[in-house]
């Protein structure tokens, strides 16, 4: 039976922890931001990049410590990316709180900026023919890089999502890479919290799975 996924990436290691996408960030932060507090805020993880920092506290204009979606498309569009409310949502679901699913805080805005950089590592290394956009073929190997190894009918229907009519060729900007990759590494790692051995296999009820799809659908499609 295909393995639609492996436990480890064949190649290519992800971009080192911390990586702030956008600009290189400095090795060595020159202030330990970990276990500060600045204006009452909740502490970031230590070692968390200033610039991480700082972008979310110019978001963060309530100053409540937290961010929402909007405040969080604003954090992450201060660099020269902007991301769709789509791709922001999507993001918030993944990596949201469980005890505040509207709003995320340090941790979490530290933990989605570094996947982020993971994943703009991904982009720039598979833009192979440096278009600054990512192809079908350019998309299938960074997923397969990462792991996925999707069939190609599924990457077709993951890709028409992004056809128009005046191209045929599907080409991803960053954005819409994101959208794709969270997806992919969304649903998969929830499919592996039923296969924990990582078989490539699953048992699970028509309750457990209708609950595991149905939000991120619902996310996905807004
Ligand atoms: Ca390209």
């Amino acid at each position: 039976m295909a393995r639609f996924y492996q436990s480890q990436p064949p190649s290519a290691p992800p971009a080192p922890e911390g990586y702030g996408w956008g600009e290189p960030y400095p090795a060595a932060p020159q202030t330990n931001y970990g276990g500060q507090t600045n204006y009452g805020y909740p502490s970031f993880p230590p070692g968390t990049p200033p610039n991480v920092v700082q972008s979310f506290q110019m978001a963060d204009r309530d100053r409540s410590g937290f961010i929402d979606e909007r405040e969080l498309q604003q954090a992450l569009s201060n660099g020269y990316q902007r991301f769709s409310l789509r791709t922001i949502r999507l993001l918030m679901f993944l990596f949201k709180n469980p005890m505040d699913p509207l709003r995320i805080g340090p941790k979490e805005f530290t933990e989605l900026w570094s996947c982020l950089g993971q994943w703009r590592g991904v982009f720039e290394r598979f833009d192979r023919d440096r278009s600054g956009k990512i192809d079908a073929t350019e998309l299938k190997d960074a997923l397969y890089s990462l792991g996925y190894a999707l069939p190609q009918s599924v990457l077709q229907v993951l890709l028409s999502r992004y056809e128009n009519a005046s191209s045929r060729r599907v080409e991803l900007n960053f954005d819409s890479f994101v959208e794709c990759g969270m997806v992919v590494k969304g649903m998969t790692d929830k499919f592996k919290e039923k296969d924990p051995r990582y078989t490539g296999s699953a048992t699970i009820s028509y309750d457990a799975f209708m609950s595991m799809i149905i939000p991120f659908i619902v996310q996905y499609d807004d």
